[in-house]
């Protein structure tokens, strides 16, 4: 059976991840990392262990690998886009130094590193329908740069020393549990709280503009597969293209406005958002990561409104 520790498990994937590890592996095996501050509650608290897991202090991800005999690491511990724009050199100590400091216990303890890569690994210059698996990366944010930067790093160290890193290249995370925090994509998950709220929606990219989504039981189903799959069958290992669904602010409002006919959305552009956004794929190719270890997504932006929507409404009604 094995032992995984969850850094920054109390953010919007981790607090999920976390859970979804338990019910697999069982609770005792999975141990939730956290920042002093930011400690696990509800039911991540209650359903296993948890571990102070900074990534800037590489003693404290030591001491969790000893204490609880770890041999997977998901490391989830980073800022998102926009955030990193405003504080470039956090995202890179959190992002860079972090994962280094990760690596450096994994390859001590031999665990197996999963570190995300993004859509925002992408930049301007790399083609931007059906973007391939090997493929132009030059990045124009900072985000972009630490996920760049994530995927050399990881697989340097799978070569150099054997480390068993695999990662994904996530595109905007939508769930109804942890919101996001400083993402471009956020607005896909903010346009459904604000429709079952009955609020107006002021979305901040531009009817038009593309981006690669994804439902949470996908994304974590995804993450999980890969940390299985057999590593015999893998070219690639950091990061694989995986992809759902695609759609711009226009396609997510139809789709939310079939079920609920009265819902309003207006444009108000973030520049911010809408720059990091034009920068970005509109849609990635995903076959490496289907042929490789039979990825396979089950929901669509049809399917996974109705679940959102639903599981929203219970949730604000509490
Ligand atoms: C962000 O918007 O920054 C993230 C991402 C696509 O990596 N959700």
């Amino acid at each position: 059976m094995k032992n995984i520790l969850v850094i920054g498990s109390t953010g919007q994937i981790g607090s999920e991840l976390t859970v979804e590890l338990r019910k697999r592996y069982g609770n005792e095996h999975v141990v939730a990392g956290y920042i002093p501050g930011a400690e696990p509650t509800g039911e991540l608290k209650e359903t296993g262990p948890s571990v102070i897991a900074d990534v800037t202090d590489r003693q404290s991800i030591e001491l969790a690998v000893r204490k609880h005999k770890i041999d997977t690491i998901y490391n989830l511990a980073a800022l998102l886009s926009v955030v990193a724009e405003s504080r470039p050199a956090m995202a890179w100590k959190i992002g860079i130094d972090g994962l280094w400091n990760v690596l450096e216990v994994a390859r001590e303890h031999h665990c197996a590193v999963f570190t995300p890569s993004s859509i925002g690994s992408f930049g301007l210059s790399t083609p931007h329908v059906k973007t391939p698996q090997d493929t132009v990366q030059r990045p124009s944010t900072m985000y972009g740069v630490t996920k760049v930067t994530t995927e050399l790093l990881s697989d340097y160290y799978h070569t150099k020393y054997g480390v068993d890193t695999r990662a994904v290249r996530f595109p905007g995370i939508i769930s109804n549990v942890t919101p996001p925090g400083g993402g471009t994509t956020d607005y896909a998950v903010d346009i459904y709280y604000a429709a079952v709220k009955g609020e107006q929606f002021v979305c901040p990219v531009k009817a038009g503009t593309y981006m690669d989504m994804m439902y949470m039981p996908d994304a974590l189903n995804a993450a999980i597969s890969l940390m299985e799959a057999d590593p015999t069958r893998l070219i690639h290992r950091n990061a694989f293209n995986i992809a759902s669904m695609s759609f711009d602010p226009e396609e997510i409002y139809a789709a939310i406005k079939k079920i609920r006919p009265e819902f309003e959305m207006v444009y108000q552009i973030d520049p911010v958002k809408q720059a990091i956004a034009d920068s970005w794929p509109d849609s990635l190719d995903d076959t490496c990561a289907r042929l490789e270890w039979d990825w396979c997504p089950k929901y669509d932006l049809e399917t996974m409104t109705v679940d959102m929507l639903e599981k929203l409404e219970l949730k604000l009604k509490k």
